[in-house]
């Protein structure tokens, strides 16, 4: 397969004006047809149409038919030559939904018939300029059974509606113009809540969500969080929504989380469904954050979209940067900042170590669904919180304002996005730029020196990006460095250097834009503990060495939130290291500095929950040059151990003092009290059997998913096997008609680290809960085996990669975006100890040789394989 390039953009020669579709569902295929008009507007004469898994059945331009003579109809490409300044094109093609397992275009989940367009599921429905820079006025008609499908949706204000001979005629008209990534269609017989919302210009919304009537007790919160949504957007950005009706539809078998159609937003539905008993307090948080997103989208991706795929961070960064903002002002923004940063030093840093390492905008690809990746997203939301943080709240609104009003109704790039900015601050963002252009994770070293008789402290950095696949000698970078100094008392010091102009006095960020530069700080009393990179501001690796004192310290009293939590994982990150080596012994100072975050009743409940958290297996690893994932987890699990057995009178007391019967509300404060009381009884329950009692009679009692999900999960880790598998018996007994909450019960086995062996997953595979068409099952089993129980899926004789290998080959045929995503872990074999590192390698050559693969798989594959 050929890598497309950036370098090759040109602007399309037509552009399709008004794009009507009609959509004929018949049970075992469809037709679409669809009428374009069709106007000039760039150089050539060549209309250049995008087409793949489709039957042609006629083209007519201008109402005569063509023939076989007329057009080129290449692989995937259908080419009219010769055209003049305006046409009528007319398109009928046949199309098998029910055969689509890819889910991609239109396909049959279930008893419903849905879309998914983006990023290129558009040519499996119809011949057209399928990218994102052709936008268009859609009208679609849909006819189908009226029993079967009585709800006929797509995108914009219902226009009519009748029933006919036992069919259903619809129409729907998207005023709005759009590219056709963002078209959906969604046929079911599907029940509907509905609500309100009120704009702020005083205009009412009708707001939708149609799901299967089993579900509908599921989707309160989500309608809520829509809600909160709207009115953020109103007022954080000044967007107000534009249409007079905005839908959402849950459908079971979905290769991501959502998607933001215009006005018809489509949810994977373990992303939008909830109600206590089933939902998890995570799930909550991740469907307020999903729908949160799309809705954003309306304004950052729908209404400005993107120019060609390399621009997609321009949508995904920005939505994810506002959807973070908002989640964080919903709840506490100091642990969503946790949350979101430790992921992204987990993920995408391994992502930039990785043979897929590529910049926030990358310059070429195979498959453009390979790149919906954490790099693209969350980078991408850090490249525009660091542009929030130089430019200021204020200064930044300014720039998106401008952004909107100078872009709305169009498609445009990254750098039309970085130039609002830069034009409505008056600044000079060239330098910055380079955070889009280029990949890695740069490094920073620190050096800090601090002389009593001068009460000067200075601070040398230096910043070096290492090399990537395709990219050596990287320029410096503008990073922002957001600093603090605490005093011996515990309070912050006020700072400023001596060189103003690299100063940011209201967010306290320090400028450094060199590859070495010093500042020097005066009037500094006392030598301070210096606190770096508050608020993780820079997503980089910092190479400092606090003692371990200072890191208690920090721990104990840095009024960052963030760095507090640092703190704590450098000083767990340490005593892993010390157990895996045999030398770990929890000291007093460690179990002090412990007992006093526990105590410490003033303090946010999750915020506690988190500091008191070991870093994960993941993450250890990507602190490491080279890793042995079996040695982390033993050494991991050494100081949980020690941790609990040292504590375990606080974690006793911590949760029976949270253990209080209340009625399940998903609110912020309710979850916080739940986290820490579950985190309590998942280290008390490692160190004593009243522990273990306590998480049975937790899982029995419980009257919501957050504690009996949290209560099996210290079952099957802490409690004899036996046990562990009554309580897994018990739970699939009570839930097994429930699709969402047997995929929970799939992950907490497949992903533990003492059920989840190769065996175990070789079982569950069978299982009758288990189903290949459904991207969530696979995920459950397969994806928590690969990225969660890592003890198992590294074991020493490969079987575990030889299973995910199988598992890649199989789904590579029939759904190559979910096979291509799941093979990640194999492509870190690179940075394993070599007994493991030629297993892994052995199986992603096996997956090469296995015949013929997707382009999506082969891109992987073929990368990791250099
Ligand atoms: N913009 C949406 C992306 C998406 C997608 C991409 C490739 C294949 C399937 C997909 N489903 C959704 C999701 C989002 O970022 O909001
Ligand atoms: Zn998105």
């Amino acid at each position: 397969p050929k890598a497309i390039q950036l370098a090759d953009y040109q602007a399309p020669a037509y552009e399709v004006t008004d794009t009507h579709l009609k959509f004929e569902l018949n049970d075992g295929y469809t037709q679409v047809h669809s009428v374009l008009t069709l106007k000039q507007v760039g150089d050539g004469n060549e209309l250049v149409l995008n087409g793949q898994d489709l039957e042609l059945l006629s083209i007519r331009l201008d109402g005569n038919e063509l023939t076989t003579d007329d057009y080129v109809l290449g692989d995937e490409t259908l080419t009219l030559s010769g055209l003049g300044a305006s046409h009528t094109l007319e398109i009928s093609t046949q199309i098998y939904p029910e055969k689509n397992t890819a889910l991609e275009g239109l396909y049959r989940s279930g008893g419903m018939y849905c879309t998914q367009c983006e990023a290129e599921g558009f040519r499996r429905i119809t011949y057209y300029p399928d990218r994102p820079d052709v936008m268009s006025v859609f009208t679609t008609e849909i006819i189908a059974d009226a029993e079967q499908f009585p709800v006929l949706l797509s995108n914009g204000n219902p226009v009519s509606e009748k029933t006919e001979d036992g069919k259903k005629h619809v129409v729907w008209h998207d005023p709005h113009k759009k590219p056709a990534y963002l078209f959906a269609l969604v046929a079911g017989d599907l029940q509907v809540r509905d609500d309100h919302f009120t704009t702020c210009s005083g205009r009412e919304v009708l707001l939708r969500i149609f799901v299967e009537p089993q579900n509908v007790d599921k989707t309160e919160y989500a309608l809520d969080a829509l809600k909160r949504s709207m009115r953020w957007d109103e007022e954080v950005y000044g967007r107000e929504y534009d249409l007079d009706i905005f839908m959402i539809v849950a459908v079971d078998d979905f290769n991501m989380g959502a998607m933001e159609n215009k006005g018809l937003n489509i949810f994977n539905s373990s992303c939008v469904l909830a109600n206590p008993a089933t939902a998890t307090d995570a799930a909550y948080q991740r469907i307020e954050a999903i729908v949160a997103h799309e809705y954003f989208h309306n304004w950052s991706g729908n209404r400005v979209t993107c120019r060609d795929w390399f621009q997609l961070s321009l949508k995904e960064g920005f939505t994810v940067f506002r959807d973070a903002c908002f989640s964080a002002d919903m709840n506490s923004s100091t642990v969503k900042r946790i949350e979101d940063a430790s992921m992204l030093r987990t993920v995408q840093f391994a992502e930039d170590g990785g043979p897929m390492a590529h910049p926030v905008q990358p310059d070429s690809y195979i498959e453009i669904s390979n790149f919906y990746t954490v790099t693209i997203y969350e980078k991408g939301a850090e490249i525009v919180r660091m542009l929030h943080k130089i430019l200021g709240a204020e200064g930044f609104r300014k720039g998106s304002d401008l952004y909107f009003e100078r872009h709305d109704g169009q498609a445009v790039t990254i750098n039309d996005f970085v130039q609002a900015m830069e034009d409505a601050n008056g600044v000079d963002l060239s330098q910055f730029r380079l955070w889009y252009k280029q990949s890695g994770t740069p490094v920073v070293e620190v050096l800090t020196q601090y002389d009593h008789a001068a009460e000067r402290l200075t601070i040398n950095l230096r910043q070096s990006t290492p090399d990537t696949p395709g990219q050596t000698n990287k320029k410096p970078l503008w990073i922002p460095v957001q600093l603090g100094f605490i005093a011996h008392s515990g309070e912050d010091i006020e700072v400023r250097p001596d060189q103003p102009d690299f100063w940011t006095e209201e967010s306290q960020v320090l400028h450094f834009r060199e590859a070495e530069q010093t500042f020097s700080f005066g009037g500094v009393i006392e030598e301070p503990v210096v606190s770096l990179f508050r608020d993780f501001s820079a997503p980089v690796r910092i190479n400092y060495q606090h003692s371990q004192s200072a890191l208690r310290f920090m721990l104990q009293h840095d009024s960052d939130g963030f760095n507090r939590w640092d703190a704590g994982q450098q000083l767990m990150l340490h005593w892993i290291e010390l157990a895996e080596k045999g030398r770990f012994k929890l000291v007093k100072e460690d179990i002090a500095a412990l007992h006093s975050v526990i105590s410490d009743e003033s303090l946010d409940p999750a915020m506690v929950a988190y500091l008191l958290a070991l870093p994960s297996e993941a993450y250890i690893a990507e602190t490491r040059k080279s890793y042995d994932p079996v040695a982390i987890h033993n050494g991991r699990e050494q100081v949980l151990s020690e941790v609990a057995e040292a504590l375990i009178e606080d974690f006793k007391a911590c949760y029976e003092r949270l253990n209080v019967p209340a009625e399940y509300q998903p609110a912020p404060a309710d979850m916080a009290r739940r986290s820490l009381k579950n985190l309590a009884l998942s280290y008390w329950a490692r160190a004593s059997s009243d522990g273990i009692e306590a998480a049975k009679a937790q899982f029995k009692s419980a009257d919501n998913m957050t504690d009996q999900m949290a209560a099996l999960r210290v079952l099957v880790t802490c409690a004899d096997q036996a046990e562990a598998q009554e309580a897994l018996n018990a739970f699939y007994e009570q839930w097994k008609h429930d699709s969402l909450v047997v995929n929970q019960w799939l992950t907490v086995q497949c992903g533990s680290s003492r059920l989840g062996s190769p065996d175990h997953i070789e079982k569950m595979l069978e299982h009758e809960a288990f189903d290949w068409r459904n991207p969530n099952k696979v995920r459950s089993v397969i994806g928590a085996f690969a990225n969660q129980a890592l003890c198992h899926f590294h074991s020493e004789n490969g079987r575990g990669y030889r299973l995910l290998a199988d598992a890649v080959i199989r789904l590579n045929a029939s759904n190559p975006q979910i096979a291509s995503r799941l093979l990640t872990p194999l492509t870190r074999w690179k940075r394993l100890v070599p007994s493991q590192s030629h297993l892994m390698k052995a199986e992603l050559q096996r997956i090469m040789d296995s015949g013929s693969l997707s382009k999506d798989v082969y891109e992987v594959v073929s990368k990791s394989l250099v």
